[in-house]
């Protein structure tokens, strides 16, 4: 008998470190995780198996579909916003092509398996482009099919991404004459920046949040790329988890639409200086602001609706502002980065 087991793409990555350690808690989730990198050594007790390889290498992914029963599959790679924009059709590669192979591996797995598997995907709040500030304030919090006009190759490569789930949900092999393919349940978060105390983003352009507390936390220098005025909707990784869980477990006949927001805080980014501030009153911040970087962040709105996740499937973060440094993010990082004596 071949063993039920989750797929978890990207393993290695913030929501996969938050994500494994979480699934593992589970009584019975067999994890199977997939990375480019070897896999931190805190995840390994966690999982059933490690591959270390590419999402790109269809055989790969073929030999994962002879040897397991996937039940679900969290499709957690990518590239993010700023990286992306340095080599834009690398990012399109990873981002699309990797999807697709994940996709057609979840529709294989479905007819084979002759039940749907759930196709978990982190979207983000990149898929938005606000025209101007002044368009941004005005609209406050958005709903999903609004401003679905992005800036960068990231936030192209989501919302394409969120469309083809929809397409092999719903409308793959239409006019074929066997159809005998069953379809994937793809499941789609757009998630806002997020923030851990366990590990510190890499590419994205919302970095600028966990970054400035975690360079304090160390007692680095940390030179802000966007301007203190600059706000866009964040969220703590515990909250983020829990949302994928809620997402995953939620009735079939509950689910109304494919694609949600998930909305927590909204700080500036003068917000987040001042919290890191009165925690570590000497960090040695400044406002050194990137053009570019900011003007994706502008693009991003302030916030999202997330009205129809609570309908849907009751989602409702456990973490505002001050909980979310007071009693997560800043005892963690100070656990994190205390001095070995
Ligand atoms: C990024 O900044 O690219 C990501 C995101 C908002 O999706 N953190």
């Amino acid at each position: 008998m071949r063993n039920e087991v989750v797929l978890i793409t990207g393993a290695n990555g913030e929501i996969g470190h938050g994500l494994i350690k979480a699934l593992a808690q589970r009584n019975g989730t067999q994890i199977v995780a997939l990375d480019l990198r070897p896999l931190d050594e805190s995840l390994i007790p966690c999982c059933d198996r490690f591959i270390q390889g590419d999402i790109l290498d269809s055989m790969l992914l073929g030999r994962l579909m002879a040897e397991y029963d996937i039940t679900t599959i969290y499709h957690l790679a990518s590239i993010l916003s700023t990286k992306a924009e340095y080599n834009p059709e690398t990012a399109h590669k990873i981002n699309v092509e990797g999807t697709l192979n994940l996709l057609r591996l979840g529709v294989e797995l479905s007819t084979w398996q002759g039940s749907s598997v759930k196709f978990i995907y982190p979207s983000s709040i990149a898929v938005y482009g606000l025209p101007d500030l002044e368009t941004k304030k005005q609209e406050g919090k958005i709903k999903e099919w609004m401003w679905c006009t992005p800036i960068t190759m990231y936030g192209c490569n989501k919302l394409y991404c969120e469309n083809l789930g929809k397409y092999y949900t719903k409308y793959y092999r239409q006019l074929a004459k066997d159809r005998s393919k069953h379809s994937i349940d793809f499941r789609c978060i757009r998630f806002p920046g997020l923030i851990s105390a366990e590990t510190i983003p890499t590419g994205g352009t919302s970095d600028y949040g966990p970054e400035m507390l975690h360079g304090a936390a160390k007692g680095e220098h940390y030179a802000c790329f966007v301007r203190p005025d600059t706000r866009i909707p964040f969220m703590v990784m515990p909250d983020a988890i829990k949302s994928l869980l809620l997402i995953e477990s939620a009735p079939r006949e509950s689910i109304t639409q494919s694609v949600y927001n998930v909305s927590s805080f909204s700080p500036s980014a003068k917000d987040i200086y001042d919290i890191v501030r009165q925690a570590y009153p000497d960090a040695d911040i400044t406002f050194d602001v990137d053009a570019q970087r900011q003007r994706i962040v502008d693009s991003w709105p302030e916030d999202c609706d997330d009205s129809a996740a609570l309908h849907d499937w009751e989602w409702k973060p456990d973490y505002d502002m001050q909980r979310s440094f007071d009693e997560y993010l800043l005892p963690a990082i100070k656990n994190l980065y205390k001095p070995i004596v």
